[in-house]
């Protein structure tokens, strides 16, 4: 017998990350290959035809696992009975603008969003966010949790720990699964921090394969923390399939349990673990321990670089709470 079907929604429906999105949802990418969905197109009304050309396009899909599509502006409509709430919609940063202006223009939309979910949406709804600034706009959306589960609400590191271990591989030649527990630590903006140290290539600590500490210092994290801006400027817009991909990967891993090693980067959360301000969504390695359950991996060991690079990004954190903080219910 067929499984019921999950109920995903995907705001930002009509967007460039949407657009990339929608058709892997449809093709099982996102919940495994004999899991039915009805998907959610989310979107402010003025995008809302683009969005019913999109459904058009998924119905020519034909995909199998498709079960029904929605499109919606309003509360209930957007989120009602929904399992998995994929929150892309957002400006993305244009050319010169300030991450404190990204923050302050994206920020008031995740308040109606996140009061919408909690009022709507299955009650163990799992949440991503990825429209920046994804780890406060994640933290305003939670703090409307009144009958969800506020541990639910994550933003998305998993592209930056892509981009990690795609360096990774080029520059030791060994392939992307290889690659184990390269966790990306922190905020998704500059100060993230890619832990190479804790990392392994082909069961050999990364350190030792890559013996090169100026270049793990130097290039690799510039390279990593930088990559969203190279991508702006030699394509004139943001990344969107590598994004959506990676939305993919949080979801799947979640879901699922298919990780690329012990660990998974997913800005949750903080309980306080390794000394982060609790309440922050702030990105640790996290098992997957059963189907959508994680926990904090505990006890990893983190030198002193790490330590002053994970101080580094929660104390950005906390300032964009600051900014935010009218916001916070
Ligand atoms: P687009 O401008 O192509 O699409 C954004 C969509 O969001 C539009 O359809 C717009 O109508 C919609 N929207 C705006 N306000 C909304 C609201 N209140 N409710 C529902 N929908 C709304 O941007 P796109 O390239 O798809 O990027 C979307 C977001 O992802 C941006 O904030 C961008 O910065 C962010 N990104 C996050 C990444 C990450 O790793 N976390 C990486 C890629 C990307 O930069």
């Amino acid at each position: 017998m067929s499984k019921a079907p999950v109920r995903v929604a995907v705001t930002g429906a009509a967007g460039n990350i949407g657009y990339a999105l929608l058709f892997r949802i449809a093709s099982g990418d996102l919940l495994g290959p004999d899991q039915p969905v009805i998907i959610h197109l989310v979107d402010i009304p003025q995008a809302l035809d683009a969005c019913r050309g999109v459904v058009m396009e998924l119905e020519d899909g034909a995909f199998p696992l498709l079960a029904g599509t929605q499109v919606s502006s309003d509360p209930e409509g957007s989120f009602g009975d929904v399992d998995v709430a994929l929150l892309v919609g957002a400006k993305p940063r244009g050319p010169g603008q300030l991450r404190a202006d990204l923050i302050r223009g994206n920020g008031p939309i995740f308040v109606g969003t996140g009061k919408a979910i909690d009022e709507n949406a299955a009650k163990d709804v799992k949440v991503l966010v990825v429209g920046n600034p994804c780890n406060t706009n994640a933290l305003i959306a939670k703090s409307q949790v009144k009958r969800t589960d506020a541990r639910n609400y994550t933003a998305m590191t998993r592209l930056d720990q892509n981009r990690a271990m795609a360096q990774l591989a080029a520059r030791s030649g060994a392939g992307v699964n290889d690659i184990k527990n390269l966790v990306v630590w922190g905020n998704h903006s500059p100060t993230m921090f890619p832990n190479w140290f804790g990392c392994t290539i082909g069961g050999k600590p990364a350190t030792e394969v890559i013996d090169d500490s100026a270049w793990f210092e130097g290039d690799f994290l510039k390279t990593v923390q930088s990559r969203g801006k190279a991508i702006i400027e030699a394509r004139g817009s943001s990344s969107a399939a590598s994004a959506a991909s990676a939305a993919i990967d949080h979801i799947n891993s979640w879901a699922t349990g298919n990780t690329t090693g012990d660990y998974v980067s997913m800005a949750v959360p903080s309980d306080g673990s390794y000394g982060v301000p609790e309440g922050l969504i702030f990105s640790f390695p996290c098992k997957i321990t059963a189907p959508f359950q994680y926990e904090i991996a505990q006890g990893l060991e983190l030198n002193d670089f790490a330590q002053a690079a994970l101080k580094r990004s929660w104390e950005e954190l906390q300032s964009e709470q600051d900014a935010v903080a009218d916001l916070l219910a």
